[in-house]
């Protein structure tokens, strides 16, 4: 029997066996309403530079990604314009003065086709990348991601984006359960806090790989380049 090709990754708490036939690169939410100066992030009194730092290794490793001809597969948070997928309570949540749905800078708040929904332009898919609309924090829940990894015969996630305790730490806990093997780049996903930067890249590596594995993206570039 052909063995698979599997690369070890330098990587906490533990290496991690990197097998790119059965790897997708998973980036989280990089949309202008969370990223750019002026959108909803920064409406709500948040330091986007803290999560634009990402998109320079995101983007360094997308292009190595790409030219691999690996998977790469694309998440946006976000609502129908009906609003009618919008948990009555997510719309309350926070009592802020302008909310999902309502008008914002880049358009109606995390609804789907406006402005600010969409990814930004350093990160922007290709035609043939997926691209994962959720409701939710957790790309898994209430999408058909799961479906299409299976499809492909993906068995593990190289996880990015933004907000690292949020949506990529919800999604990689979601992945595990559903028996994925998921390794978080450091440099490549970002909160608006610093200390849940630190603690939400903890929580995941810890106990032995609890969630999964957390190196940066020069590790993972020195052996695809190797
Ligand atoms: C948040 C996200 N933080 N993408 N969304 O509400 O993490």
């Amino acid at each position: 029997m052909e063995s698979i090709p599997t690369f070890s990754i330098k990587a906490e708490p533990y290496s991690f066996d990197f097998i790119p036939s059965q790897c997708a690169l998973l980036i989280i939410d990089m949309q202008r309403d969370f990223l750019e100066p002026g959108g909803f992030g920064e409406m709500l009194g948040n330091d986007v530079s803290q999560l634009r730092r990402t998109i320079k290794p995101n983007q360094d490793l997308l292009a190595v990604w790409r030219e691999f001809g690996l998977q790469v597969i694309h998440t946006r948070e976000g609502h129908r314009p009906d609003l009618a997928d919008l948990p009555p309570q997510k719309k309350i949540r926070g009592k802020s003065e302008k909310g999902i749905g309502d008008p914002g800078p880049m358009g109606r708040i995390l609804i789907r086709g406006e402005l600010g929904h969409d990814i930004i332009a350093e990160l922007y898919p290709a035609p043939d990348e997926p691209v994962i609309d959720k409701p939710g924090k957790g790309a898994f829940f209430a999408t058909d991601l799961h479906a299409i990894l299976q499809n492909l015969g993906i068995t593990q996630l190289v996880v990015t984006g933004v907000t690292t305790e949020v949506c990529v730490n919800t999604t990689v806990r979601e992945a595990n359960d559903r028996g994925y093997n998921c390794l978080v780049l450091s440099d490549c996903v970002g909160s608006y806090f610093p200390d849940f930067q630190e603690w939400g890249l903890k929580m995941i590596k810890a106990q032995g790989g609890i969630f999964g594995w957390v190196t940066d993206s020069s590790e993972i570039l020195a052996v695809l380049k190797s």
